[in-house]
Formats: C-alpha cells, structure tokens, sequence
C-alpha cells in the first residue's frame, strides 16, 4: 500500500485518512527528504533555495516530475499531492508536506533557522509580503499557461490582459514594502520576492519589472548574487 492510500471494499482506490503522526509531522535530527519538482516551477525553486539557505540540501533527494494542465499524472496524485501540483517534500516517515510556503516554514522551524520571525509584528509583514510574492508566482504561472499551454484558438484575451494587470499590480505593491525586508540575511520573503521577479525575467522577458519599481530592484541587487538563488536560476 502507498503511503496514505487504502483500497476500499468497493475496490476503488481512495486518500487514506492520516495517523496522528503524520498529523504532527517530525523529521529526525539528519533525516532525509524527497522533493517532488518540476525545472522552472518558482514554487519548487523557493523550497531549494531554502533547503540551501538552512544547509539541509544535502540531505534533499530530487525527484523531478512533468506537471502541466491537462497531464493525468495519476500515480502522482494519488500517492504525493491531490491537485497534481510540485512542490511536495516527501519525509523519512512517509508524510509528504504540500504547499510550497508550508514545507518552506516547516523546514525553518524544524532546522532551526529564521527566515519567518517567531513572533513581532516583523512575522506578520514577512508573511503578507511571502503571500503577495507567492500569488504573484501563481498568477504569473498561470498567464505562462493560458498563454503558451492553452490552444491558440481557446485563449481570453480579456482574461489574459486580466493577469498581466494583476502581475503589475503585484510588482507595484511589493516594491512599496521591499524595504521593509531585510538585505542582508534573508527572510523567506525576499527569497520569494527575489524567485517572483526572476521567474518573469524567465518567461516574459519583454516585461520590464525594473521600471519605475526601485525598492524592488534594490532588495534583487541585494540578495540575488547569494548561492540559493544563484544556483537554482531556471536558466543556471
Ligand atoms: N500554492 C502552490 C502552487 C504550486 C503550483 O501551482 N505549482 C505548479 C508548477 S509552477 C504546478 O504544479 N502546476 C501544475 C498544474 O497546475 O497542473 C505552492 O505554493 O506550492
């Protein structure tokens, strides 16, 4: 049987509900991960440049995947993540973490490190900044599909027009409190700033983020040189 998976008596396969444990998941001193990814996924990328900033890559096994709208992946959503999503993180005893912000927090508890303050009003504008960066990855992912996977004919340019808007409005709103993140040990939201950014470099290269946005450009100066982001370019 598949970790969290049971065949029922009507022979279907369903999701198994958790134990306790893997309610209140533990990783041991040491203890190894699997992360489920895709290449150019910021989302996986944020977890890697963690893993990096915290030392713990080295105890991260890579399993790379196909994700796209439209691809079954059945094994993958029945025995990793239900909305056939990457990232997961895989643990030693079997739980798999979904989200890419709630492995990122637990892996930063876990291993000791502070990229979320505990506590302070610093904590609640590093998560509300970690959520606009995190929802201007997905808007920016989905613009990538209705705009490359999407057949031609079926695509909205009204909805398209949407998205963009919305990415400009994301870029604007984060350049308003890019100064309030730290530029020299990085929190988990300039790290996500920092991926956000990149990953429209990446896919719209036409779409200049610098412009009129210097705060922005400032904490990118600031934290882009550091080795987890370095090394986990899309194009590195
Ligand atoms: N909120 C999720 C978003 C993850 C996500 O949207 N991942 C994309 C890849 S960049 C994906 O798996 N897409 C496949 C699909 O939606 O079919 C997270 O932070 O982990």
């Amino acid at each position: 049987m598949l970790h969290g998976i049971a065949a029922s008596p009507d022979g279907h396969t369903r999701l198994a509900s958790p134990s306790l444990t893997s309610l209140f998941p533990m990783s041991g001193k040491n203890s190894r991960f699997t992360l489920h990814l895709a290449g150019p996924s910021p989302f996986a990328r944020k977890v890697q440049a963690v893993a990096i900033e915290l030392g713990v890559d080295s105890r991260m096994d890579l399993e790379p995947l196909l994700v796209a709208p439209g691809k079954e992946n059945v094994d993958y959503a029945r025995s990793v993540n239900p909305l056939k999503r990457v990232p997961a993180l895989t643990l030693d005893d079997g739980t798999t973490l979904l989200d890419s912000s709630l492995i990122c927090q637990y892996l930063d508890e876990t291993e000791g490190g502070s990229l979320v303050p505990r506590d302070g009003a610093q904590r609640w504008i590093v998560l509300n900044v970690l959520a606009v960066a995190n929802g201007l990855m997905e808007v920016s992912v989905q613009l990538r599909y209705e705009t490359f996977a999407r057949p031609e004919d079926h695509r909205w340019g009204d909805f398209i027009a949407d998205l963009e808007q919305r990415i400009l409005n994301a870029l604007d709103w984060l350049d308003a409190r890019a100064d309030a993140l730290s530029h020299d040990d990085p929190d988990l939201a300039g790290l996500a700033c920092v991926i956000a950014v990149e990953y429209i470099d990446f896919r719209f290269p036409d779409m200049d983020w610098r412009e009129g946005r210097p705060a922005l450009q400032t904490l990118h100066q600031a934290l882009a040189h550091r080795s987890s982001l370095a090394g986990t370019r899309p194009d590195s």
